[in-house]
């Protein structure tokens, strides 16, 4: 990553050669210790979720930085996830309750770009408790963590990016459809949830290979 400090005379310079690819990837721009995105950037950090731990683990401020549990007891699973190497997310949810993992961005969300998402996920429907047919992956920009069992959308805090509602359990990757930020947003989260509550209303996930690029 190549890092540039201008003058802010220079401002429009930076943005018309900042952005362009180096070797080791595109270019972050920084004005006024403010990180801006380019076209292309992943903004997500460890969205592969790899781990050498030998077996799964609940998760706490340490176990993948800079991925912090939101809700719940989100757990890292150690067995091979989307794309065979090992490490991916396993979570249940229903409407009202459930678990979610959140970070802070180096790189902010900023107002007006357009972000897309993609993810590896995959219903883990191995609980005959459980009784959804279907589970939903729902990601979301923030500012300020709500201290809710569920988030909902509270614009400009918390704004839903979109989600992905399968039945498919295999691993499979979705491209979510492009999002343009009503605001700027300081972090990214998603939670697992279906449509239902009370007893047996849990579905569960397994999400790996998380992005969140601008476009
Ligand atoms: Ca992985």
């Amino acid at each position: 990553m190549k890092k540039i400090l201008v003058p802010a005379v220079l401002l429009t310079l930076v943005f018309i050669t900042g952005c362009r690819d180096s070797p080791t990837g595109p270019t972050t721009v920084y004005v006024h210790d403010t990180v801006y995105s380019c076209p292309h950037m992943n903004l997500l950090d460890a969205g592969d979720f790899l781990t050498s731990n030998p077996s799964v683990v609940d998760m706490d401020q340490s176990t993948i930085p800079p991925w912090l549990p939101a809700t719940g007891t989100p757990q890292l699973g150690a067995g091979l996830g989307c794309d065979s190497t090992h490490g991916y997310i396993q979570m249940w949810g229903n409407s009202v309750d459930g678990e979610s993992i959140m970070q802070h961005l180096r790189t902010p969300i900023q107002k007006g770009k357009t972000y897309v998402v993609t993810a590896c996920i995959r219903f883990l429907k191995d609980n005959p408790a459980n009784v959804s047919p279907f589970t939903r992956v729902r990601f979301m920009a923030f500012n300020q963590a709500p201290s809710t069992t569920h988030w909902v959308e509270d614009r400009p805090n918390v704004a839903v990016i979109g989600s992905v509602t399968t039945s498919n359990e295999t691993w499979q990757t979705y491209t979510l459809q492009d999002w343009v930020a009503d605001s700027d947003y300081s972090g990214f989260a998603f939670n697992v949830e279906d449509d239902l509550v009370g007893d047996g209303s849990a579905s569960w996930a397994k999400i790996d290979n998380v992005t969140l690029k601008e476009k």
